[in-house]
């Protein structure tokens, strides 16, 4: 599902050719509000649609005018994978839950560069999807800098579903928001090249990312943009060398389902992770 808004852009000044100063008219420009997609059973379809349409419809972005649903039958058999542990990093200030991202891509030798490269295209928010970005130069691999990466192609199946919503709910976190997210992240992990990926949700009143990794799975930072800020993105971090389209491939077309829950743990500093008494 993409639900999108059309908006009327800023007027823009432009200089014409004798060079005065003219004032440009106003275009409407395309805005995404909302997205979701998974892997379902036939017998599900209405059920997905009616929560997809009322999602959209209600979204804290603004009501879209625009609702895309699009249906695609799988005939590749999905690759299952297990889901990622599940872990919050207790964060009290957006400086801590930043130096704590800092500390934890630094931990899985991500360069400073490609740190920044990260947070750059996340504080500008161009991106509809991911961008690809190397973990020690810090380049940028995705063929389209404005479409970025989509992960899709990704589900979960029943008995997994309801032993993750069960021991997420231990921890208060049973949304729709964490499992979508932690399902896309365990999908992005699974690929052998994928060092980390780093995501703040563009949802301005979503403020808890995540920084997630096959070596210390899903960690959830709470605060990590201010209430209201319209910031966000993903980035996923790879090894140096690898071939862009293989990835994209994995990412954008194969199937992949959670068949197995890891754990689900609780807050923790993130010097336990730093210390590695965490694992
Ligand atoms: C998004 O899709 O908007 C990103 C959601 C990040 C969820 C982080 C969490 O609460 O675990």
């Amino acid at each position: 599902m993409r639900a999108s808004q059309k908006v009327r852009s800023q007027k823009s000044e432009v200089r014409s050719r004798n060079s005065e100063l003219r004032t440009q008219n106003s275009k409407l420009a395309e805005t995404h509000i909302s997205g979701a997609e998974g892997l379902y059973e036939t017998s599900e379809i209405q059920k997905v649609i009616k929560k997809y349409t009322l999602r959209a419809l209600n979204h804290p972005k603004g009501r879209p005018d625009r609702i895309v649903i699009t249906i695609e039958d799988i005939r590749e058999k999905p690759e299952i994978i297990p889901s990622l542990p599940v872990t919050t990093i207790k964060c009290s200030s957006i400086d801590e839950a930043k130096d704590a991202v800092i500390k934890i891509l630094r931990l899985l030798k991500i360069s400073e560069r490609a740190i920044d490269t990260a947070f750059d295209v996340i504080k500008k928010n161009r991106m509809r999807g991911a961008a690809i970005i190397t973990s020690e130069k810090g380049n940028r691999l995705e063929p389209d800098r404005e479409r970025g990466v989509r992960a899709s192609q990704l589900g979960i199946n029943k008995t997994a579903l309801k032993i993750l919503s069960s021991r997420l709910s231990r921890l208060g976190i049973n949304t729709e928001t964490v499992k979508e997210a932690l399902i896309l992240a365990s999908k992005v992990a699974s690929y052998e090249h994928v060092i980390a990926e780093l995501c703040v949700s563009d949802d301005p009143y979503y403020t808890t990312g995540y920084v997630a990794s096959k070596k210390f799975g899903y960690l959830r930072i709470p605060g990590i943009k201010h209430k209201g800020s319209k910031s966000g993105g993903r980035a996923f971090f790879v090894k140096e060398g690898i071939n862009v389209e293989d990835i994209i491939d994995y990412l954008e077309r194969r199937p992949v389902i959670i068949g197995k829950v890891t754990s689900c743990k609780g807050i923790i500093s993130v010097n336990e992770i730093l210390n590695r008494l965490y694992l």
